[in-house]
């Protein structure tokens, strides 16, 4: 049913791989289009408690696509807005989203990686804003996302020069939680989102709703934010159940209310 993602459930995960090989992925309108539906699909799925997405060995994805953007005017891209509106959806998706990452991360393929909750990288994956060496800034988040991420002085030196950075640099800068082989990135990512998936699924919302918070606001309001919704948690069966089976020295068997 999609033409440039690839999807499939694995336990209570949705892998989503975008596939446009002979493009390194680029983020057209259609494979933006599918994305947010595969999102919105594992969204509204009750059995998935996390989504994966990830791209090839070669590229997660290499931008946005340079040669549908090449001819735009200011009034289409301004007017239409569609591949920025349709990356919003991701970014309100509320069940956790892990980007894994190989090869090329660019542009709005970095950018697509920062929207996501965290990265797993594998040791080949590149990231980099290379959009000033096509004449034109990154557009979908990159010059805040990055900011917020690694701090001013990389993000700048990142969207001015267009200079890529390793995986390494990437762990060491705090853009990505951790490093793995690329030939275990897949079966690593979906372990991880399927650990997630396991706990109780209002917690896990919880926790992404209040870390999120903390990039909106200011700390004494976003400590008040985290302690009204850790007061709130205790009206779950899921925190009786969570605390009462360690008591009870057993594995708590959540039923996600
Ligand atoms: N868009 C379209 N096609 C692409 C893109 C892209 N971003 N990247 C690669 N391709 C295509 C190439 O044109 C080529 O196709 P073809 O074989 O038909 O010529 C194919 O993919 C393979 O690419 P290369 O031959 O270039 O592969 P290399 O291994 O030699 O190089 C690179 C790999 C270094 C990744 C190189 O492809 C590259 O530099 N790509 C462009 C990277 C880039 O500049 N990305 C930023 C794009 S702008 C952006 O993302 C702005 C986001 C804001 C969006 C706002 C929306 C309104």
């Amino acid at each position: 049913m999609f033409e440039t993602i690839e999807t499939r459930n694995e336990g209570n995960v949705t892998l989503i791989t975008l596939s446009r090989p002979d493009a390194l992925n680029a983020l057209n309108a259609q494979l933006m289009g599918e994305l947010t539906q595969a999102v919105k699909q594992a969204e509204e799925d009750t059995a998935i408690g996390a989504i994966v997405i990830t791209g090839s060995e070669k590229a997660f994805a290499a931008g946005a696509d340079i040669k549908e953007m090449a001819d735009l005017e200011f009034s289409q891209v301004f007017n239409e807005d569609k591949v920025s509106a349709a990356m919003d959806e991701i970014t309100r998706c509320r069940k956790p989203i892990i980007a894994a990452v190989a090869g090329y991360a660019l542009g709005g393929g970095c950018e697509l990686a920062m929207m996501c909750d965290f990265i797993i990288a594998a040791d080949t994956a590149k990231f980099g804003q290379p959009e000033i060496t096509i004449g034109v800034i990154p557009g979908i988040g990159g010059t805040q996302r990055l900011t917020r991420f690694i701090g001013k002085s990389k993000a700048m030196e990142m969207c001015l020069t267009g200079r890529m950075m390793g995986a390494e640099e990437a762990e060491r800068a705090g853009l990505v939680s951790r490093i793995v082989p690329a030939a275990e990135l897949v079966s690593n990512a979906l372990e991880v989102a399927q650990r997630i998936a396991e706990f109780s699924r209002p917690v896990v919302m919880m926790a992404k709703e209040c870390v999120n918070r903390a990039y909106e606001t200011t700390l004494t309001e976003g400590v008040l934010f985290e302690r009204r919704v850790f007061n709130s948690v205790f009206a779950l069966e899921d925190q009786k159940e969570g605390m009462t089976a360690f008591v009870e020295k057993r594995k708590a068997a959540f039923k996600n209310r």
